[in-house]
């Protein structure tokens, strides 16, 4: 299968029996139209990860790329960790290459089969779900996902912020980031402790970035931290002391 494992993701447990489970994807493969892509599910068991796969999604576009990023996290607040699947050049009608995030939710054994859509562009070109991670970024208990867009607008790369509440995934970005689609700013993006404050970090990557030499990319970190009434923001600078009790 074409480009299988190019995207890998290990998900938490999506069912509950104590075991954390994997998606890969191939988001080249040429299924129901060329380069529509196609993402597979795997359950951990006592004695390691499945061989067949317990569940599977296919793209349906030309170019859809589904499974270009991959995301855990558990967005509807349900206590199963959920499969999230970025297609970067998913058309919504007119919108080219607008890009969306899909949501197959954990359940009692597998996820759904159904991959509804949780976030779409509606921008042209935009590529959104380029790139996507998920972890707690202000210590709220509730993980947040971030999420590349490459080509936001014409001549912006930008990623979007999504923070997570009782009440779910908002509908729109908390927190936007945006700059010159030349860096490409958001290729990656990834969601760690860096720091062990408690506090998930961001960390961005912009691979054409110049700093001395042209094009020779950067990694920008962002230090999650608590502040005022929660409301959730991003540093420049670690903030050690401020571990949430
Ligand atoms: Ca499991
Ligand atoms: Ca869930
Ligand atoms: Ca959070
Ligand atoms: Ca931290």
């Amino acid at each position: 299968m074409p480009s299988w494992g190019r995207q890998s993701q290990g998900l938490g447990d999506t069912n509950g029996d104590g075991y954390a489970d994997i998606a890969v994807a191939a988001p080249l493969f040429n299924g129901a139209a060329a380069d529509s892509g196609f993402v597979q599910f795997f359950q951990g068991s006592s004695t390691g990860i499945s061989a067949a796969s317990a569940r599977s999604f296919e793209g349906t576009q030309v170019s859809e790329e589904i499974g270009r990023s991959l995301s855990g996290g558990d967005p509807d607040n349900d206590g199963f960790a959920d499969l999230l699947i970025g297609a970067p050049r998913a058309d919504d009608a007119a919108f080219i290459d607008s890009g969306r995030i899909m949501l197959a939710r954990g359940v009692g054994s597998v996820p759904d089969n159904v991959h509804d859509t949780l976030v779409e562009s509606n921008v042209i070109n935009a590529s959104l779900g380029n790139a996507m991670a998920s972890g707690d970024l202000n210590g709220d208990g509730f993980t947040d996902l971030a999420v590349g867009a490459f080509g936001q607008n014409a001549g912006e790369a930008r990623y979007t912020l999504f923070w997570v509440s009782s009440t779910g995934l908002p509908s729109i970005p908390t927190t936007v980031l945006t700059t010159s689609s030349t860096l490409e700013f958001g290729i990656s993006v990834a969601i760690g402790d860096l720091n062990g404050n408690g506090f998930g970090d961001l960390i961005v990557g912009a691979s054409q970035a110049s700093n001395g030499q042209g094009s020779e990319g950067l990694v920008h970190v962002y230090w999650g931290c608590l502040r005022y009434h929660h409301r959730p923001v991003l540093r420049s600078r670690p903030e050690p002391g401020r571990i949430r009790t």
